[in-house]
């Protein structure tokens, strides 16, 4: 099984050097690959001096977008399952083996990292919480399957999800609910799998001042569009 982890990364030279080190102690035999989404630091020097590969997107296009650059090179490299890991330290390498062992299961497509699965301590602000909550409660009534952590993009992704990542209209910015709603419409079976969420270790959220705002806007409508589009058909491998 050749798996690869996808890091999405823009200005995250502080926090980089951490996380490649925590995924070569505790992910070993997983190739990494960090998509350097038009950074104006370091980052891409800061991988490629411990000897990890890098992509680079001319321009800043967003964590979605970077995402997907992710599952394109997956899917031409030949591999079997993506890891798509944070790079401001904020998801834990030693909870890879948990979502890898998730797709062990041959009913299960995706494994996706959940903070509120079991109690580990994570406090989301007032207001993050209130959203996490209407979305998680409204992708669950969508997808007839327990949701408790929409907004979560640590995930374990087999091929044909990636795949089918790689190929959409894949969103540039969030990556939430709608997704959740789409790849059970796709026919995709998801299991959520108990994780860690830490502070980030440097750098700055793309959620702050108005983005909330327009995150609700933007992924309630997503959810919408997906209810109202055909279901998507999927060309299995
Ligand atoms: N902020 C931001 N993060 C990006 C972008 N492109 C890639 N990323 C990466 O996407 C990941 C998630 O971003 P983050 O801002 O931490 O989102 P949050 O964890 O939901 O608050 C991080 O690893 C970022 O480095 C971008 O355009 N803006
Ligand atoms: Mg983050």
């Amino acid at each position: 099984m050749k798996v690869l982890a996808i890091i999405p990364a823009y200005n995250e030279e502080a926090s980089l050097p951490v996380v490649l080190r925590e995924m070569s102690n505790h992910a070993g035999g997983v190739d990494c690959l960090v998509i350097n989404d038009g950074s104006k630091d370091r980052t891409a020097e800061t991988a490629r001096a411990v000897g990890v590969g890098v992509v680079s997107h001319p321009v800043n296009l967003g964590a979605g977008a970077a995402a997907q650059t992710g599952f394109r090179y997956a899917l031409r490299r030949g591999y079997d399952i993506v890891i798509q890991i944070d790079a401001d330290g904020q998801h834990d390498p030693r909870d890879i083996p948990s979502l890898l062992r998730a797709l062990e299961n041959e009913g299960v497509d995706a494994a996706i990292g959940s903070r509120f699965l079991e109690d580990r301590g994570y406090r989301p602000t007032r207001m993050r919480s209130v959203g996490m909550s209407f979305f998680n409660g409204l992708a669950t009534i969508l997808t007839g399957q327990r949701v408790t952590d929409s907004t979560s993009c640590f995930r374990a992704l087999k091929r044909p999800v990636f795949k089918f990542f790689a190929e959409m209209d894949y969103p540039t910015d969030f990556q939430d609910a709608d997704l959740r709603v789409l790849m059970k419409r796709a026919g995709f079976r998801v299991q959520e799998v108990a994780v860690s969420m830490r502070p980030r270790l440097g750098g700055r959220s793309f959620i702050n001042g108005i983005v909330p705002a327009y995150y609700v806007f933007k992924v309630s409508l997503s959810i919408l569009v997906t209810l109202l589009r055909e279901a998507p058909r999927l060309r299995r491998e």
